[in-house]
């Protein structure tokens, strides 16, 4: 396999030096891109946008065609998982993802079975293979899913919701059940990212969306335990390559030290912690990704660039900084605004660096 033509994302994630700091941007490829919204308008609805690898890979390079962004991701959702589960995964407009089958009864829990990536979800394997070619080596590619907590939740109130009433009801009632659909979740996501990693996922990165609800105790518990048992089984090597793994949970600075402890080689943060002391609570043990508050970018290129900037000073000199925003680009982001935040962080970052 040729080499990378820029590594600059792989080589800050494994704490290399760098003569810049590398950027992408959580949810990349999505609505705020009116490309994406036609694209859209050749499937039937997101799914089918998933589950044909020609959209999904036009999707994941639109937005590299805009910014000169220093990875891709692929396009697909976390909730391909408990789909390929049987939950049957819906989207009605305007409303978010829903599941027709979601986990009420012990019965349905106790059924819940591992699927064979390889099987059902072939289709995320096809457009991972199928994004690597497209992508000529350009940029390294990011394979996903979700931390075993955040399918959970999904899982069990069967659509987004902003209370988690069932699953803490679970949690609490019946902790065992949880646990089971937790482990279950576990060993899922273990195979699915390796699997990705063996079509050609680069750098792989769970994302606990909503393991920041929980309590400290819980959080421990829950979600952590499991994002360390993904950890431990991930392929960390292919191809003669090292396959870095970010641990993303929004909401997460209070817990940075356990989470660098469970063997992962970065963290992803949201803004609402200084990347300067979340550099001091973790120091060389980990890479840090973020964390620019995604609203800023409701801003002008202007106060983009101020705010850039303040996040580079308190992040300070040296290598491991992978440049994100805090969680996933709005919707409502200018597009402009989002090339003006990838400008001004190869910019302004180069003085951070050591050549
Ligand atoms: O066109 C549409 O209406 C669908 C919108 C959409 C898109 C573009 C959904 C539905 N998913 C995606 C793609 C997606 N989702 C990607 C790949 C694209 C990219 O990053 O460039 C990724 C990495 C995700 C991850 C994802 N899906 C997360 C974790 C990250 C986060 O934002 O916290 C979560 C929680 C989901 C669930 C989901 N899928 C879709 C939506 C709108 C949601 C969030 C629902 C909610 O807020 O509860």
């Amino acid at each position: 396999m040729s080499k990378l033509k820029n590594d600059t994302f792989l080589r800050a994630l494994l704490r290399q030096s760098t003569e810049y700091t590398p950027v992408w941007m959580m949810r990349q490829a999505g609505r705020y891109l009116p490309e994406y919204l036609r694209t859209r308008t050749k499937a039937r609805d997101f799914m089918g946008l998933c589950k044909n690898p020609d959209l999904a890979t036009e999707a994941t390079l639109q937005p590299l065609a805009r910014f000169p962004l220093d990875a891709a991701i692929l396009f697909s959702d976390i909730l391909t998982i408990p789909d390929a589960m049987g939950l049957g995964l819906y989207f009605s407009t305007g409303e978010g993802p829903k599941f027709k089958r979601a986990l009420h009864h012990e019965k349905e829990i106790r059924n819940l079975i591992v699927p064979d990536p390889n099987v059902h979800l072939r289709y995320v394997m096809d457009a991972v293979s199928q994004i690597r070619k497209a992508l000529n080596n350009e940029v390294p590619l990011i394979g996903f899913a979700g931390s075993p907590f955040t399918l959970a939740c999904y899982m069990v109130e069967g659509r987004s919701s902003s209370d988690f009433i069932r699953v803490k009801t679970m949690l609490y009632q019946r902790p065992e059940l949880l646990h089971h659909i937790l482990d279950v979740n576990a060993r899922a996501v273990t195979a699915h990212l390796n699997a990705q990693i063996e079509a050609g996922a680069q750098a792989v990165m769970i994302f606990d969306s909503w393991g920041g609800a929980l309590s400290h105790a819980a959080y421990h518990e829950f979600s952590l335990a499991y994002m360390k048992q993904i950890v431990g089984g991930l392929k960390r090597e292919h191809d003669g390559k090292k396959v870095p793994c970010i641990v993303y949970t929004k909401g997460g600075g209070l817990w940075l030290e356990s989470i660098a402890a469970i063997g992962c080689d970065a963290i992803g943060l949201d803004w609402t912690i200084d990347i300067g002391e979340a550099r001091s609570l973790v120091g060389d043990k980990v890479a840090l990704q973020g964390n620019l508050d995604p609203a800023v970018l409701f801003s002008n290129p202007d106060t983009i660039r101020t705010e850039v900037d303040k996040v580079l000073l308190s992040c300070g000199k040296g290598s491991g900084h992978v440049f994100n925003l805090g969680h996933g680009i709005s919707q409502f982001t200018e597009p402009e605004n989002a090339a003006a935040m990838v400008t001004a962080v190869h910019e302004l970052s180069r003085k951070y660096h050591y050549s």
